[in-house]
């Protein structure tokens, strides 16, 4: 990249950063946690390596980085945990907290996924060129059965999500043996990498092993049938069919092809800086627009929640009035007009003020039971909120992103109004806030 390029894309950074510090207290208070806490002006873009393990990950890094191996590499899956490989003239290991102390502080939010994860989590400094230019981030391999995820110790779909989103380039890996019909490769395209199609691209790998063109049409078909199922997109992403050149391996069909596919994916990663500002922008405007989301559709909760409140509230007054009134007519009226002395006056005042207290506790717990279900009721159909709600924005076809926002933010929707968490502390002037950050979104999009 020239110079002209950097500093734009620094100011660019610059900028971005004041609007996410600008914010982040409105983000706080309305519950909402940024995806990236904000941005390391000038980091080396970023190059994640996802894909069934013995895909080819780590050959390719080694590939790249040439000379004597980085990573481990074999057919049994050989790593759990992420690995981020980094420049330094110095070349040494790093795992947990101090791993993550030699990366910008943008990774900081990797911390919440709890010891098992950072129990894992390795950077490797290391002395090779392409290093100066990009990061690398190699990825436990995804496993087979659905059932064997429950053997990770630790959040591995909110970990990929997370690393996605930090990553500018994010290379999805098959090989001939699993195209595509890995059970976690699956939940991983249809969750956590919705909606960053732009930086994703797939890799047919080991090519190599094809032993004919029907071979070679077969793992291609099952690749695309798989992916047109996991995918929620119209158009199938290219599938790069490459290979790596490995000792005594020797090509029966498409040897150049192969070589060429493989060219162009390093040609993308050596440039991948070149997207960094297109990256960082893209995350802003969606952490903004799932913020400006999450805002109104909080406060349109909250409108809802008093306008309940009013109703019960009017409703206990008018039901606490009629009965103080009607004990009030019926006891003076039947006591006191025939026996009006010292004593039966008192006690029919008590009574009279026994049952006004009595009607407004009992109010007071129909109220808090009505406004609990209701409140219960709402959440549980958000959904049908959030349709009511953006109806006009969603009838523009263009408008799909809301709904894989909507996505995101609904859970923390939910715990904001989770009654055994402190409740939110809304701003004064919330809906001027919430104009403000529309105008952000609006911003980033211009
Ligand atoms: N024939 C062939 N073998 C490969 C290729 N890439 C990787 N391998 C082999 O596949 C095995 C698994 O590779 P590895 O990089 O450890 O996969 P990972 O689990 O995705 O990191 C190793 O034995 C590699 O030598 C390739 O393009 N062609
Ligand atoms: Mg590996």
């Amino acid at each position: 990249m020239n110079k002209t390029t950097v500093d734009a894309a620094a100011t660019l950074e610059q900028e971005l950063n004041k609007f996410y510090e600008k914010y982040r207290k409105t983000a706080v208070r309305f519950g909402y946690s940024y995806q990236r806490e904000s941005i390391s002006i000038g980091a080396l873009p970023c190059v994640l390596f996802m894909g069934n393990h013995s895909s080819g990950k780590s050959t390719l890094i080694n590939h790249l980085l040439g000379g004597a191996p980085v990573q481990d590499t074999g057919v049994a899956p050989t790593d759990d945990g992420f690995t981020i490989l980094i420049y330094g003239e110095e070349e040494s290991d790093a795992v947990g907290l101090s791993a993550l102390s030699l990366l910008p502080r943008e990774n900081g939010k990797l911390t919440a996924f709890g010891p098992n994860f950072l129990n894992k989590f390795k950077v490797k400094v290391r002395n090779r060129e392409i290093l100066k230019r990009v990061v690398l981030i190699d990825s436990p391999g995804m496993i087979d059965s659905l059932e064997e995820t429950t053997s990770r110790d630790y959040d591995f779909f909110g970990a990929v999500h997370r690393m996605a989103e930090l990553s500018d380039l994010v290379l999805f890996m098959f090989d001939p043996d699993k195209p595509g019909t890995t059970g976690e490769a699956i939940v991983a395209l249809t969750g956590p990498l919705v909606g960053m199609s732009f930086k994703l691209r797939i890799l047919l790998n080991k090519c190599d092993l094809f032993q004919n063109v029907a071979d070679y049409a077969r793992a291609y078909g099952a690749l695309c049938w798989n992916l047109a199922h996991a995918m929620p997109i119209k158009d199938l992403p290219k599938i790069y069919s490459c290979y790596v050149p490995q000792p005594g391996c020797a090509p029966r069909i498409g040897t150049d092809a192969g070589i060429d596919a493989l060219h162009q994916i390093e040609d993308e990663i050596r440039n991948s800086g070149e997207r960094r500002s297109d990256n960082v922008l893209a995350a802003a405007h969606k952490d903004f627009s799932c913020l400006s989301l999450q805002m109104r559709m909080i406060l349109r909760l909250r409108e809802s929640f008093k306008g309940c409140r009013m109703n019960l509230l009017f409703g206990s007054l008018i039901l606490f009035f009629a009965v103080t009134g009607a004990a009030y007519f019926t006891l003076t009226g039947r006591f006191l007009r025939e026996n009006p002395t010292g004593l039966v006056t008192w006690i029919v005042y008590l009574s009279i003020g026994a049952i006004a207290l009595l009607t407004a506790w009992g109010a007071f717990l129909f109220s808090r039971k009505v406004l609990r279900v209701y409140r219960e009721n709402a959440l549980a159909h958000l959904d049908e909120l959030f349709e009511k709600e953006y109806a006009d924005e969603l009838v523009q076809e263009t408008r799909d992103d809301l709904r894989q926002y909507w996505e995101l933010v609904k859970g923390g929707i939910r715990n904001a109004f989770d009654p055994s968490r402190s409740p939110l502390r809304i701003p004064f002037f919330a809906t001027q806030k919430l104009q403000d950050v529309q105008a952000v979104v609006k911003r980033l999009e211009s």
